[in-house]
């Protein structure tokens, strides 16, 4: 009987596998960086977006995924500019299919009981289950408020942790994860760093005592929910409003109302990094400037956490210029690398969000320092995975961890240089 029921879950697994995706036949491509000629390389791709998306690119070297149709168009503008290549995954497709059984594996065999471990991915509705369920357990110190809908009616929770001592007028940590939808390793660890401040609070006194922390694990529920569905829907990046008769969603990280639609955002509604019709034009990005504005007098951090590159990235982002308080932010941003590095020898970049990575105007980190958050942080954790934004569900134990000793170090510096006045 138990041979039956492997040789029938084999069948359907190598059925799902064989089946098509519409990422058959991509490829992943690492440029090995030549200083102009990549840049102008990078800056042709751009033009073609619907051939070539560009994960990252920094002046190091950057990945590309490279649609079938044009492998070797591409192949050939690398060649007239001598830039070396290699391929770092052959079959988006096959990865993807793979990935997707077994995180539907995983769902079966861990499934959600009141607790979220680091086995697995969870979902969009198990997160905000766990979230009120820490606040039935936890009454004194949690607190769980629905602070908006989702585009397709999701709701947007925030969880307030507390030290439990009814003081009021605390210092704020923001804290928000899942910006962008196929990052799934930022809710992750945003949900660990919660775990650790409710269930371990009295290891973590000292972060709770004049400070309270106010966490969004997912700010785009309906892009999260949708790289869920199919291994054709992992990478999606956006929220999912419909944005013309053709294309869907607006990146969110670009539609905050700060240099809106300036350098590095897109007002091509088919791009990946589309601005949106209009400022603020997705409700997922006013929840997160209501929450900012809601707390501008007593937040002292805001950290949004999204993958990959490691990096802590500080303002400004939007051009290629550093505020006057930048030591402030460098010096925090520095203990949170530091002590990552030394707890696991994993390297994070730290600095000026336009110098280190790309301009990126109309983001939440900027937004947040100009409306009065004197530390503000963009972190970009680790890539992993076959397409760099899909860790395997064995790394997120590693890597939330890892995580967590960065942000635990940034708070306490926080908490030290903001005391409460
Ligand atoms: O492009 C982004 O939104 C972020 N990188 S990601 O690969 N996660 O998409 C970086 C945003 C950094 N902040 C600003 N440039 N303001
Ligand atoms: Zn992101």
């Amino acid at each position: 009987m138990k041979i039956f029921w492997f040789a029938l879950c084999s069948f359907f697994i190598t059925e799902s596998l064989a089946k098509g995706s519409i990422y058959d036949g991509f490829k992943i491509y690492e440029l090995i960086a030549k200083g102009r000629s990549s840049d102008f390389v990078l800056s042709e791709l751009i033009k073609n977006e619907s051939y070539y998306e560009i994960f990252s690119s920094n002046g190091a070297n950057a990945h590309v995924m490279v649609h079938p149709e044009a492998q070797s168009e591409f192949i050939e503008l690398l060649d007239d500019h001598t830039l070396t290549h290699k391929i770092v995954n052959r079959d988006v497709g096959l990865t993807l299919r793979r990935e997707f059984e077994t995180n539907r594996n995983l769902r079966n065999w861990f499934p959600y009981e009141g607790r979220l471990g680091t086995e697995r991915y969870y979902t969009h509705e198990e997160i905000n289950q766990y979230i009120e369920d820490l606040a039935k357990q936890f009454p004194s110190r949690v607190v769980v408020k629905t602070v908006g809908k989702s585009f397709e009616g999701r709701w947007l929770k925030t969880i307030r942790i507390t030290n439990g001592d009814g003081r009021s007028n605390k210092n704020v940590i923001l804290m928000d994860g899942g910006f962008h939808a196929r990052e799934w390793i930022s809710p992750a660890a945003v949900l660990y760093a919660i775990g650790e401040l409710v269930n371990n609070y009295e290891a973590h006194a000292q972060l709770l005592l004049d400070y309270d922390w106010v966490i969004l694990p997912v700010v785009n529920a309906d892009g999260y929910a949708y790289t869920h569905l199919s291994a054709d829907t992992r990478m999606w990046r956006k929220t999912r409003r419909p944005s013309n008769d053709t294309c869907i969603g607006t990146d969110p990280n670009r539609n905050f109302d700060f240099h809106w639609n300036e350098t590095g955002a897109s007002p091509d509604p088919c791009s990946e990094t589309y601005a949106g019709s209009k400022a603020f034009s997705e409700q997922e990005a006013i929840v997160v400037r209501d929450l900012i504005h809601s707390f501008a007098d007593r937040g002292k951090m805001y950290l949004t956490v999204h993958s990959y590159g490691n990096y802590i990235l500080y303002p400004w982002g939007y051009i290629d210029a550093l505020p006057d308080t930048w030591p402030d932010l460098d010096e925090v941003g520095r203990a949170g690398g530091d002590a990552i590095k030394a707890a696991t020898g994993t390297d994070y970049r730290v600095g000026c969000s336009t110098t280190l990575l790309y301009p990126a105007a109309g983001a939440s980190d900027d937004y947040a320092f100009n409306a009065g958050f004197p530390i503000s942080f963009t972190m970009e954790l680790p890539a992993g995975g076959a397409n760099y934004f899909d860790p395997p569900a064995s790394d997120i134990d590693r890597l939330v961890k890892e995580t967590w000793v960065g942000i635990e170090a940034m708070a306490r510096r926080v908490t030290q240089k903001y005391p409460l006045n």
